[in-house]
């Protein structure tokens, strides 16, 4: 039996528009690579891996995707100019937002962020905190020249008005240029680098920050080890480990409302499939965290 090319390989019941609370939109760019390459494919290596991930949830002791239903979206045609890639982004993004589901955006290079988070203002309205799992602060002015560089994505969200604030985790690798810009609005951004989740030393802080709030969360693959995926183009050394990555996604969802998500920064490696699935694994558990991870009962901060 063929399985259907969609998210998880869901049947035509449970990935029907209409009753899905799920859309997944699955966004190929690659146009400002600066080390490995391979982004504009990683849409659909996550989608092809997703239908290996088991379907039943020991957490929630469910099947998630069967009860909530997933809608998978055709790929975004993106042209190679950036600055008009990321509208066409924006506004499809919005529209996928608009409908009330919840909206997971499969990259594509860390710019789709750009274009997500300004759809998602658009449709949902200010404010918006941003969580970014990430080996990079990505807050630099521009790189390479170019402003809509992945590692200024940060700094353009940064820059939009109804961005309430940055929260970043698992960072390794920062310019002084956004050391200096994070020290500068120490309301707007924070910064726990990868040494002090690795002491454990994020927790309370995060949950503080964003309690109550609406959170739009960017998950850059290298922000995990690269033990666990190393099929990125700017790898780090010290990454994030599978169960803090979960415990942080976790810990947001049961503090503040996840309105909308985006995995980005998979530069699949053939042959290595393991990072492929972890990313799909990824994404399906966040998507969970999203949708119930409020309804679980844990201790407070
Ligand atoms: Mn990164």
């Amino acid at each position: 039996m063929m399985v259907p090319n969609n998210f998880l390989g869901l049947l035509p019941e449970t990935a029907a528009y209409e009753t899905a609370q799920v859309l997944v939109l699955p966004i190929p760019l690659e146009a400002t690579v600066s080390y490995g390459s391979g982004t504009a494919v990683a849409p659909q290596a996550i989608i092809t891996a997703s239908q290996q991930v088991e379907l039943y949830d020991r957490e929630f002791d469910r099947e998630v995707a069967l009860e909530v239903g997933i809608h998978t979206l055709p790929p975004l045609a993106l042209p190679q100019d950036v600055a008009e890639a990321i509208q066409i982004i924006r506004r499809a993004t919005a529209v996928a937002a608009h409908s009330g589901k919840l909206v997971v955006g499969l990259g594509g290079e860390h710019t789709v962020s750009y274009g997500f988070g300004l759809g998602l203002l658009d449709a949902l309205g200010n404010p918006l905190t941003v969580v970014q799992l990430d080996a990079h602060s990505d807050l630099r002015h521009s790189y390479e020249g170019s402003p809509y560089s992945h590692a200024c994505v940060a700094r353009r969200l940064f820059e939009t008005s109804g961005i309430s604030q940055i929260l970043q985790l698992g960072i390794r690798s920062v310019c002084p240029e956004e050391v200096a810009l994070v020290r500068a609005h120490p309301d707007r951004l924070r910064v726990w680098y990868a040494e002090e989740v690795h002491a454990g030393h994020w927790r309370e802080g995060l949950c503080a920050r964003v309690q109550g709030q609406r959170v739009y969360l960017t998950i850059d693959v290298d922000g995990l080890d690269t033990a666990v995926i190393p099929a990125t183009g700017t790898p780090e050394p010290d990454g994030l480990s599978w169960r803090q990555t979960l415990d942080i996604i976790r810990t947001v969802a049961q503090h503040a409302h996840i309105v909308a998500l985006d995995c980005v920064e998979l530069a699949p490696i053939p042959g290595l499939h393991h990072a492929d699935y972890a990313t799909a694994r990824l994404v399906y558990k966040a998507l969970t965290y999203a949708l119930l991870g409020h309804s679980q009962t844990e201790p407070g901060c």
